[in-house]
């Protein structure tokens, strides 16, 4: 009863007695038993809880990058609109990452070969859920062990509520640009009649997006600007993401140290045919460059791959270039910067709808070696409607929840058995 009024009465006053109480029975215990003391001292139980801690995290260590260990490496707010802070180098040699361990210890490995890479993702505010999910897999299944930035675009400022969405997902930098007028908007040399009657064309044909502006906009952005971003001047390698895709797998190396040290430039995981009545002039267009500019033709060119009949003829082949895990400098460089701007000055972009994913894999194949293009086999990506699903040893090392069985690989449609011939 007394216990009860005192603790209705006064709460504070019953915790204090009981804590009282405690100190007093550990003070008369230390004093009694010294095994008593030296079990309960603070340095004993922070020392039992760090080799706890430390058969946790390094049961997990040895699965990880030392990388992943480090959390110290990059900024936490570099997510900016404007874009004057960033560094404009471009660095072609991997990069070590320098961890605390690698100057003290002399057993630990060293560190993982970064490349200077990041993600690129052109996108809308109205794309959001599917940018979320997009970036949620990408940081799940590779990105989480290697905090490559991120790197999003939008011809309009992306909303507060969209950044916040995106932050959120991963500890990587993250950077919102907006791209340039002029990168993005039909140029006002385009005859716009011209254009429109080509817009009429096309939708009676029922091609997809054959009415729409803003597709072509994208398709010429994504073909002759992105890589001219200012946030994107101190990168070489980047891997194209778009909304709503899937990874199946987990990425179980790093893919951009994989294209620098095997010397790729281009690389993808689905080819198929392209819809012709959307590039009816790109191929002649194609032959009409390489005639006037013969050098940029490599001498281990992929030409196979786009023809059946030694040039002639455009078989349609392409890579899909929803995926690309590419190499920037190839796009900055000489032969694909005279292609984009013989190819502008044509207007195809706009008088037909020419796409990024047929002008990237032409130039892939005819100014690059075909040793420098790869079929990444092991990563699992979906984007409706088809799907490349890994199979076998890849299958399992990746943790693929994709069915192996379901893989546009050798589909009718598919090009990859053109492209496994030219190594045959
Ligand atoms: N900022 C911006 N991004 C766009 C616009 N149109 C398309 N995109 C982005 O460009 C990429 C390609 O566009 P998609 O609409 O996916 O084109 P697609 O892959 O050919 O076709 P579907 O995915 O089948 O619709 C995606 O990342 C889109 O989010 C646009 O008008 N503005
Ligand atoms: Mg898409």
């Amino acid at each position: 009863m007394a216990a009860f009024s005192l603790f209705s009465s006064s709460p504070r006053r019953f915790i204090l007695v009981i804590i009282v109480a405690v100190v007093t029975i550990h003070y008369v215990l230390s004093m009694l038993h010294n095994d008593y003391s030296r079990l309960a001292s603070f340095s004993n139980i922070s020392e039992k809880w760090q080799q706890a801690h430390d058969r946790v995290f390094n049961s997990t260590a040895a699965t990880l990058p030392p990388l992943f260990l480090n959390d110290t490496d990059y900024d936490d707010d570099l997510s900016v609109v404007t874009t004057t802070e960033t560094e404009t180098t471009t660095t072609t040699e991997l990069i070590e990452v320098p961890t605390a361990e690698t100057t003290t210890a002399v057993d630990i490995p060293s560190p993982p070969k970064r490349a200077n890479a990041t993600f690129v993702f052109l996108c809308r505010n109205s794309d959001l859920n599917g940018v979320v999910s997009s970036m949620r897999q990408m940081e799940d299944r590779f990105n989480r062990h290697y905090g490559y930035p991120w790197v999003l675009l939008n011809e309009e400022p992306f909303t507060e509520e969209f950044k916040e969405r995106v932050r959120v997902l991963t500890d990587a930098p993250i950077q919102f640009g907006l791209i340039p007028h002029d990168h993005w908007y039909q140029p006002d040399w385009i005859d716009e009649d011209r254009a429109r009657a080509g817009r009429s064309r096309m939708m009676a044909q029922g091609i997809i997006y054959a009415g729409s502006v803003p597709y072509r906009n994208m398709c010429r952005f994504n073909s002759g600007f992105f890589f001219k971003h200012e946030l994107l001047q101190q990168y070489r390698y980047y891997w194209r993401v778009e909304p709503g895709v899937q990874f199946f797998c987990d990425v179980t190396y790093d893919p951009f140290v994989y294209m620098q040290e095997h010397n790729k430039v281009y690389s993808f995981t689905i080819s198929l045919i392209e819809w012709e009545p959307t590039i009816p002039t790109l191929w002649s267009t194609t032959k009409e460059f390489i005639k006037r500019n013969p050098e940029y033709l490599h001498p281990n060119n992929s030409l196979r791959f786009l023809s059946d009949n030694g040039g002639v003829g455009y078989n349609l082949c392409h890579f899909w270039s929803n995926f690309e895990i590419a190499d920037m400098e190839f796009w900055r460089g000489e032969a694909y910067q005279k292609f984009f701007d013989h190819l502008e000055s044509k207007g195809g972009f706009y008088y037909e709808r020419w796409g990024d994913a047929p002008v990237h894999s032409i130039a892939a194949s005819l100014f690059a070696s075909k040793d420098q293009v790869h079929f990444f086999r092991d990563i699992g990506y979906r984007h409706d409607p088809f799907q490349h699903c890994p199979s076998g040893e890849d299958w399992t090392r990746g943790r693929c929840s994709c069915d192996p069985k379901d893989s546009f690989d050798y589909a009718p449609n598919s090009c990859l058995k053109r492209f496994e011939a030219l190594y045959e």
